[in-house]
């Protein structure tokens, strides 16, 4: 057998030549991996066009799965902080007002809530005063950077559920709601909905709710994004389709939790 041949130690120049190699052979590497990534990824075909818009498959996949990873990690039993009344903003910001009535039209105003299987409940402002009230003061946060402690009265969305006998439709996955006039519409996954925090509101600070808020009843959903509160309900639908959602058309998170 051969003896080896000893080796003869490296000089600092071949030393650095070889790290530069190692380097740049690296980088040449991965870049080309990243190049073929993003050609594929540029290359795949776009989500179909639903509730949701615009993304390409696979990235809609890795939303919609890093959406499911908050949905557990945040369960119904994290309460979002509440503030004492005084900390509440006695002039409360208003932001957009897509499918607002220009008129106010309470007293004609019903609730209409459509179950799964087709059967529509009207519902009056009454009935839902008669429930037990709730007071919220929560930071109610704008995706538009804004946020601003708020007060706000009304009815526990599951207080609503069971006292209209709407238990067997909260056991589906969505609820949606629209405007009166269909213009401004939400899509809300049930967890979030039955959140103990979240409220079918007719009050801000102790007053009944004016146009501009979103009279007479409004949501009121502090695990959501303001998109996700939308003002003045005229109709509510369940399903275990996401319901549209004027937003998460246009791109936006249809989740769109905090
Ligand atoms: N009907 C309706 N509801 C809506 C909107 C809207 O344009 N129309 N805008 C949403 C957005 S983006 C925010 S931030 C909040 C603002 O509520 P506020 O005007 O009472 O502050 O309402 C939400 N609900
Ligand atoms: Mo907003």
């Amino acid at each position: 057998m051969k003896s080896k041949k000893p080796k003869k130690p490296l000089t600092i120049e071949q030393k650095i030549n070889r790290r530069t190699f190692i380097s740049f052979g690296t980088f040449a590497v991965l870049s080309a991996a990243a190049y073929k990534g993003w050609g594929w990824l540029k290359n795949s075909p776009k989500e179909v066009r639903t509730v949701t818009a615009g993304a390409k498959a696979p990235l809609r996949r890795a939303l919609n799965q890093t959406e499911l990873a908050f949905r557990r990690l945040y369960s119904n039993n994290n309460l979002v902080k509440t503030y004492p009344k005084d900390r509440a903003a006695k002039t409360v910001r208003y932001n957009s007002a897509i499918g607002l009535q220009p008129k106010s039209n309470v007293e004609n105003w019903k609730l209409e809530v459509k179950k799964q299987s087709g059967e529509v409940m009207n519902i009056t402002l009454d009935q839902i005063k008669s429930l037990p009230k709730t007071d919220l003061i929560f930071d109610f946060k704008c995706v538009e950077g804004w946020d601003q402690i708020s007060h706000w009265g009304g009815v526990k969305f599951s207080d609503f559920i069971e006292h209209f006998n709407l238990g067997d439709q909260a056991n589906l996955d969505y609820v949606g709601m629209a405007t009166p006039d269909k213009k401004y519409y939400v899509g809300i996954d049930m967890p979030s909905a039955m959140h103990p925090q979240t409220l079918l509101a007719y009050e801000m600070n102790d007053q009944p709710l004016i146009p501009k808020h979103g009279e007479p009843l409004r949501l009121i959903i502090p695990v959501k994004y303001g998109i996700k509160n939308l003002k003045c309900i005229g109709s509510m639908v369940f399903s275990n389709q996401r319901p549209p959602d004027y937003w998460a058309e246009i791109g936006y998170d249809y989740y769109s939790g905090l």
